[in-house]
C-alpha cells in the first residue's frame, strides 16, 4: 500500500442482468456507488470499484432465441453494444476500476472450482427439486413464500417444477447467519434485518437450489454434464473472482479482500446478507464488512420495470438535462435506504432550486461582482469584520467534519442537505454585506475584497465536497477559481485561497429550465416513444364460435360501485360492494388494483357478470366478475353513462 494511502476500499454493485436495456432506476446504485468510490478516492483511500452483467441464466437464453441469434451475441449486443451497459456507465461518468461479465473465461472457470469444493466439503448435495419457478425472476419459490400464488417479487405467474438439482445446505448456516444480522452492523439500514429474520430466517430457511437441467446457458457444472450453476453461485462470487479468487486473472484478492460494501437494491438483500454469507461461511472465506440495500426509484407508486413499459431512459434525461444534474437529482432528493418517487418535476424543480438558484447563481454572481469591482483578481490588501464574516467561516470550515459523518453512514441526501446549508449561507451573506453598496466606496474596497474572497472560498470548500456528486462540476469550479485546491485536507480549511486570486467567468452553471415548457417536451416525447408500441401489442387469439343460446346464458347486468377496497395482504384484489338493482349489495373481488386506486371507482356504473358461480379468493367469496377491455397490459373496466340504472341487463 502507498504511504501516502490511509488504506484500501472495495465497493461493490450488484452485476446488473443484460436481458434489456438498463433505465434509471438500475443508474441509481451505481451513481451512487460511483460517488461513493470517488469520495473515498478523494479522502486518499486506494479504491477498487466493482461492477458488471450476470450474463447466465433461462431468461437471456430466452430472449436470445427470440431475437435469433446466440445467447453470448445477445449478451455481447446489450453490454457492449451502443447504447448498451458500458456506454452508459461512460455516459453517466462512472469511474468503475474494473468491469466483470459472468461469461468470461476466468470466471466461469473459476465457478467450476467453487461448485466443487462445496460439493466436496459436503455442503452442495444432489435431491430433487419440486416448488414454483418464477421465469423472470429466475427464481425458485416454496408454496409459502408465494403471494396469493404468485411470485412474491414480480406478482407474475408460477410453474410447477420437479427435477434432479444440487442443493446447498442453507439450512446448516441458518443460526451463524442470524446471529450475524442481529449481533453485527451486517446488514444496513438497521430496518432491513428485522425484514430477513422475520420472514426469511426465522419461518425456517430451506436448503437452496444450486443447479439446473432445463436449460443450457449458464456455467457447467463439470463433473456433472447436463447441469448448469443456477444463479447465485455464478453470481455472488463474482466479488470474488474479479480479485483473483480460484483464477491467475487478476491478484487483488489478498489486498482487497473482504469487501467493505456491497451496495445493492431490496429485493435482493435476501440473497447477500443470507445466501452469500453462508457460501462464504462454507468455504471458511472473510466475509464482507457490509451489505447496504438501498430502496428503489419508483414511478407513479410502482417499480421500474421493461415489462411493465414504465421505465425511464437515463439518455434522454442525460441529454436534456445534463449528466452531472441527473446524478445530482437522484442522491440529493432521496434518502438513499428508502424507496422515492421518480417524477419529472421533482427532477426540474431540484435542478432549479438547488443548482440553478443556489449553487449556479453564487458562482456567477460571486465571480461576476469579483470581475466588475477588481478586474483581473482580488487586490491583496483586504479587511475582515469579525462580527460579520464568523457565522458563514465557521460553517464552511467546519462543513467537511460534518459532511464526512453524513457519507460514513451513506446518507448522500444528508450529506448534500449539508453542503447547500452553507450555499444559502452564503448567498444570504451576499445580501448582508451588499457588495454593490460597498463598491461605492474607495474606503469601502478592502472590505469589499474581503466580502468577495470568503465568497470564493465558500464555493471552493463547497464545490470540493460536490466533487463525488458531480465531476464535471466540480472541476469546472475549480477552473472559475483560478485552479484552487480541492483536495480532501484543503477542503477543512480556511483561507487556503490565494487572497489574489483571479476568478474566471464562465456561463451558467445550470442554467434554470421552464417547468412548463420542459414538462410538455418531454410529454411529447413519451407521448410519441408509446404510440407505436400500443399499436404492436398483438391481437389475442380469436375463440371458437359459440351459439346464440350459450351467450344467452350469459347474466350482464349494470351495478353501481357502493364501496371499495383494496384486500389486505393482496396486491392484487379490489373488493367491490355494488348495487345490482335487487336491493341486496353483491361482492365481487377484482384483480386490477393495479390499474385503479379505490377511491376513484366510488359512484361509478360497471358492468358485471352476475350468473357466474360465487367463488373465494383470499378467503373472500366473491359473487361474479366485473367486465373490462385488454390490450397488451393495458386494462380498462367497462363503464356506462351514471343514467343507466342498477340492474339493467345488457342484451
Ligand atoms: O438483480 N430503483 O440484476 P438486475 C432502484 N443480476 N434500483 C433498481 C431499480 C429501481 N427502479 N431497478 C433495478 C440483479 N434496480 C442480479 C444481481 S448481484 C450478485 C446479482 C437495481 O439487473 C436492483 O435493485 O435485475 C438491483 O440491485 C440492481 O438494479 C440490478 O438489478
Amino acid at each position: 500500500m502507498c504511504e501516502k494511502c490511509r488504506g484500501k476500499f472495495y465497493i461493490t454493485t450488484p452485476i446488473y442482468y443484460p436481458s434489456a436495456k438498463l433505465h434509471i432506476g438500475h443508474s441509481y446504485c451505481t451513481v451512487a456507488t460511483d460517488t461513493m468510490a470517488r469520495y473515498k478516492r478523494l479522502q486518499g483511500y486506494d479504491v477498487m470499484f466493482l461492477t458488471g452483467t450476470d450474463e447466465h441464466g433461462q431468461k437471456i437464453e430466452d430472449k436470445a432465441k427470440e431475437a435469433g441469434v446466440t445467447p453470448q451475441q445477445f449478451v455481447d449486443n446489450i453490454v457492449l453494444g451502443e447504447g448498451g451497459v458500458k456506454d452508459l456507465w461512460k455516459l453517466m461518468n462512472i469511474s468503475y476500476d474494473r468491469f466483470i461479465r459472468t461469461t468470461d473465461d476466468y470466471h466461469v472457470a473459476a465457478i467450476q472450482k467453487i461448485f466443487k469444493k462445496m460439493y466436496e466439503n459436503g455442503d452442495i448435495y444432489k435431491g430433487t427439486y419440486k416448488g414454483k419457478y418464477c421465469k423472470p425472476c429466475e427464481s425458485f419459490w416454496t408454496e409459502s413464500q408465494l403471494k396469493d400464488g404468485k411470485c412474491p417479487d414480480c406478482g407474475g405467474e408460477v410453474q410447477d417444477a420437479e427435477e434432479e438439482a444440487y442443493f446447498f445446505r442453507l439450512s446448516k448456516y441458518a443460526q451463524r447467519v442470524r446471529d450475524l444480522l442481529v449481533n453485527t452492523d451486517f446488514l444496513e439500514p438497521r430496518s432491513r434485518v428485522n425484514e430477513m429474520v422475520n420472514n426469511f430466517i426465522d419461518p425456517g430457511l430451506e436448503d437452496l437450489c444450486v443447479s439446473r437441467t432445463s436449460f443450457t446457458w449458464g456455467v457447467p457444472v463439470d463433473f456433472d454434464p447436463g447441469h448448469v450453476v443456477y444463479v447465485w453461485i455464478d453470481a455472488l462470487f463474482n466479488y470474488m473472482t474479479a480479485l483473483g479468487f480460484e483464477n491467475d486473472k487478476y491478484d487483488d484478492l489478498d489486498k482487497f479482500w473482504p469487501a467493505d460494501v456491497h451496495f445493492v437494491g431490496k429485493e435482493i438483500v435476501r440473497f447477500h446478507s443470507i445466501i452469500w454469507p453462508a457460501m462464504l461461511m462454507s468455504l471458511n472465506l472473510p466475509l464482507p464488512k457490509k451489505v447496504y440495500g438501498h430502496g428503489w426509484l419508483l414511478l407513479d407508486g410502482g417499480k421500474m420495470s421493461k415489462s411493465k413499459g414504465n421505465v425511464v431512459d437515463p439518455y434522454l434525461l442525460a441529454q436534456r438535462f445534463g449528466v452531472d444534474a441527473l446524478r445530482f437529482f437522484l442522491l440529493r432528493s432521496f434518502p438513499f435506504g428508502s424507496d422515492g418517487n421518480f417524477s419529472n418535476e421533482l427532477l426540474i424543480s431540484t435542478i432549479n432550486t438547488d443548482l440553478a438558484n443556489d449553487l449556479g447563481n453564487l458562482v456567477s454572481r460571486t465571480v461576476a461582482m469579483a470581475q466588475k469591482y477588481f478586474g483581473e483578481h482580488l487586490p491583496k490588501e483586504q479587511r475582515e469584520d469579525e462580527e460579520k464574516d464568523a457565522e458563514l467561516i465557521s460553517m464552511a470550515s467546519s462543513l467537511r467534519n460534518r459532511y464526512e459523518e453524513q457519507m460514513e453512514k451513506y446518507a448522500f441526501q444528508n450529506a448534500l442537505a449539508e453542503v447547500f446549508k452553507v450555499i444559502s449561507r452564503a448567498n444570504k451573506y451576499i445580501d448582508e454585506n451588499a457588495p454593490w453598496v460597498l463598491a461605492k466606496s474607495e474606503e469601502q474596497k478592502p472590505r469589499l475584497a474581503r466580502v468577495l474572497y470568503n465568497l470564493l472560498e465558500t464555493v471552493r470548500i463547497c464545490g470540493g465536497l460536490l466533487s463525488p456528486f458531480m465531476p464535471d462540476t466540480a472541476a469546472e469550479i475549480g477552473k472559475r477559481l483560478g485552479g484552487a485546491a480541492m483536495d480532501w485536507d484543503s477542503l477543512a480549511r480556511w483561507g487556503l485561497l490565494n487572497p489574489e486570486v483571479a476568478p474566471v467567468a464562465g456561463a451558467p452553471l445550470f442554467p434554470r429550465i421552464d417547468m412548463e415548457k420542459e414538462l410538455a417536451a418531454l410529454e411529447e416525447i413519451r407521448a410519441s416513444a408509446a404510440a407505436p408500441a400500443v399499436e404492436e401489442d398483438p391481437l389475442p387469439e380469436p375463440k371458437e364460435q359459440i351459439t346464440f343460446d350459450a351467450f344467452e346464458k350469459v347474466e350482464m347486468t349494470v351495478v353501481k360501485v357502493l364501496t371499495c377496497e383494496k384486500v389486505k395482504k393482496s396486491d392484487k384484489l379490489l373488493k367491490f360492494t355494488l348495487d345490482d338493482g335487487t336491493g341486496t349489495p353483491r361482492q365481487i373481488l377484482s384483480g386490477i388494483a393495479k390499474y385503479y386506486e379505490p377511491q376513484e371507482l366510488l359512484g361509478k356504473t360497471l358492468v358485471a357478470v352476475t350468473n357466474l358461480a360465487p367463488r373465494k379468493m383470499m378467503g373472500q367469496e366473491s359473487q361474479g366478475m366485473l367486465l373490462s377491455a385488454e390490450r397488451g397490459d393495458k386494462l380498462n373496466l367497462v363503464m356506462l353513462d351514471d343514467k343507466v340504472p342498477a340492474g339493467s341487463r345488457l342484451v
